[in-house]
């Protein structure tokens, strides 16, 4: 299938993931997850490099790019540290969050466990809120037939809205078709559908004061309806991010700064403090499951 691998020189530098696009041509496909799931040995299968693995969480605790050849196409594979969530509660959290959000990659590999598919949803939910370039890898596909549980893959991608693949990497079960499902995503020849997560009409309302505006600083460049939501939770480290990205700080323009105001004041007059509506954001994602 003209798999051929080689390692990059790229790096993690503090709490960014550095990409040197100019050395490395090729897609730029992430791989995250929850720890423990599998991701280093995906990588390793796909690229032929030695990630380290082993049965206990948090293990790859670096990001770490490999190469590898499919179709005579370039990807540039970036193993990240596992998380639980992209609310950038950690580090770690923080840099899978920048990654899938600004790097923008052209596929984001999400790795689950077969075993407790429904803990590794919230993840996956929370990536296709932010990118629709998203492939779902349902690993130790193994160990779930073992303990009789039946994953259906099928109802999986009609509920998500992405492909939904499933693989036992340490036996390169289903890699082949991993592999071309991310070629398709990555070079734009398959669209995904992603699920869209709806909040309560008073937050829709809040979010749709922001976004436009959003869009217009960024030129569409970055996700305005997830970029608008962290806005409005205040989320500080998502607008250092954002800001550092951007090169500007959009918190200068004063039509953002407004409506911001103004949809802040809207979420309270229908009840919703500021210190609750990070509470009701993850919650609502819950019901989605
Ligand atoms: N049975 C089975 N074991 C697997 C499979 N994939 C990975 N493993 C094993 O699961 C353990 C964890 O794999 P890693 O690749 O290190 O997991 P990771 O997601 O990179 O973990 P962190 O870096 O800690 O987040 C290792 O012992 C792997 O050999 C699979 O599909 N089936
Ligand atoms: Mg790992």
């Amino acid at each position: 299938m003209g798999l051929t691998n080689q390692s990059t020189g790229s790096s993690l530098l503090g709490n960014n993931i550095v990409i040197d696009r100019t050395s490395c041509h090729g897609s730029i496909i992430a791989l995250s997850g929850n720890p423990n799931v599998g991701k280093s040995t995906v990588f390793n299968s796909l690229t032929g490099l030695n990630q380290h693995t082993g049965n206990w969480p948090g293990k790859t605790v670096t990001a770490c790019c490999g190469k590898y050849r499919y179709k005579n196409n370039n990807f540039i594979l970036v193993d990240i540290p596992g998380t639980y969530s992209l609310m950038a509660n950690s580090a770690e959290e923080e840099i899978a969050r920048d990654f899938v959000c600004f790097e923008n990659p052209d596929a984001t590999v999400v790795v689950t466990d077969a075993t407790c598919l429904e803990r590794n949803l919230n993840l996956v939910l929370q990536t296709i809120e932010i990118t629709k370039k998203v492939v779902v890898c349902v690993n130790l596909i193994d160990e779930a037939e073992r303990k009789k549980i039946r994953i259906d893959c099928k109802k999986l991608f009609d509920r998500l809205g992405v492909p939904v693949v499933a693989t036992n990497a340490r036996s390169r079960r289903g890699l082949d078709e991993l592999t071309d499902a991310v070629y398709n995503i990555a070079l734009g020849l398959v669209r995904t559908n992603p699920l869209e997560i709806r909040y309560d009409e008073t937050i829709e309302q809040a979010i749709e004061l922001v976004r436009p505006i959003i869009w217009e600083i960024t030129g569409g460049k970055i996700n305005d309806r997830w970029v608008s939501l962290k806005l409005l939770d205040e989320d500080a480290s998502m607008l250092e991010s954002l800001n550092k990205f951007l090169g500007f700080n959009i918190m200068d323009y004063p039509m953002l700064r407004q409506n911001l105001n103004k949809a802040r004041q809207h979420l309270e007059q229908n009840g919703i403090h500021p210190d609750q509506l990070r509470d009701r954001i993850v919650s609502v994602s819950y019901t989605h499951l």
